[in-house]
């Protein structure tokens, strides 16, 4: 199975660490082959037959070699790119920049759960952050499950301390109710990204404050997510938050239909 389309041209690696840079995001538009997103959405309707049209996260999509994830994270020139843009991003790490995780986030169905999924805004603990949109509903401009974002809204260097005191403010609900009223007031027009099947979408995920908008009762959502390189190496508080945050969507994941 081909991944990219055979006549997609690879953007050079400074275009897109420029676009990174100047615009907080960068599109590789209509790369992927039909056939490659074809077989990502049949992946998801199979989860979504057996789990229902509800919330869950499926993790570590790339691992399975016979996932078409898998293949996407073997592509080459794909690797060479994020290797570029996060030794380019101002964060000395000695490690590399290694996959830190990567899951299938669905959100289907009319339930409260679907619901909840939309506009919880937060930074991500990666460097780098590709977004793969698989299935993105087509309805209005604030009912489509769009990503919505504040990039390039803080520095990689901030602390330990300053990460958690600054998540803390926007990774609640109070913060989240007041958004819904804002984004629905077209406060954050400015700040949607329309989501397009077959394209590739990189921001510094760490740096950029982030969620989708909401997806209309009964629409299909589904995108992949890669998460490249730690931006600070010995973050514990961090990681326990992951292993928390894994925990809790592995019990999402294995809840009776
Ligand atoms: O599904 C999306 O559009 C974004 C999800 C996200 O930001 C995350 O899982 O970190
Ligand atoms: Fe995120």
């Amino acid at each position: 199975m081909q991944v990219f389309k055979k006549n997609y041209s690879f953007p050079k690696h400074e275009t897109a660490f420029d676009q990174l840079q100047t615009k907080g995001l960068f599109c590789m538009q209509d790369a992927l082959d039909d056939e490659f997103i074809g077989a990502c959405q049949g992946l998801v309707n199979g989860a979504l037959n057996q789990r229902g049209e509800r919330y869950f996260t499926i993790p570590d999509i790339a691992q399975d070699s016979a996932s078409p994830f898998n293949r996407l994270m073997q592509q080459s020139e794909l690797m060479a790119m994020k290797d570029y843009l996060c030794a380019h991003s101002g964060v000395d790490a000695d490690a590399g920049y290694p996959l830190l995780g990567n899951n299938l986030r669905v959100i289907a169905g009319a339930g409260e759960d679907a619901k909840a999924q939309a506009l919880k805004f937060h930074y991500d603990s990666s460097i780098l952050t590709m977004l793969v949109p698989v299935m993105i509903p087509k309805n209005g401009q604030f009912d489509s499950g769009d990503l919505v974002a504040k990039l390039n809204d803080r520095p990689f260097s901030s602390s330990t301390l300053l990460n958690l005191v600054q998540k803390s403010v926007v990774q609640n609900g109070l913060y989240r109710k007041k958004q819904l009223q804002a984004v629905s007031e077209g406060e954050w027009a400015d700040n949607i990204i329309r989501l397009e099947p077959g394209s590739l979408y990189f921001f510094w995920g760490y740096r950029s404050l982030h969620a989708n908008l909401p997806c209309r009762p009964g629409s299909k959502r589904a995108t992949a997510l890669f998460f490249f390189g730690r931006p600070q190496q010995n973050d514990w508080a961090m990681r326990m938050r992951e292993v928390w945050r894994d925990r809790k969507e592995a019990k999402i994941l294995e809840q009776p239909q």
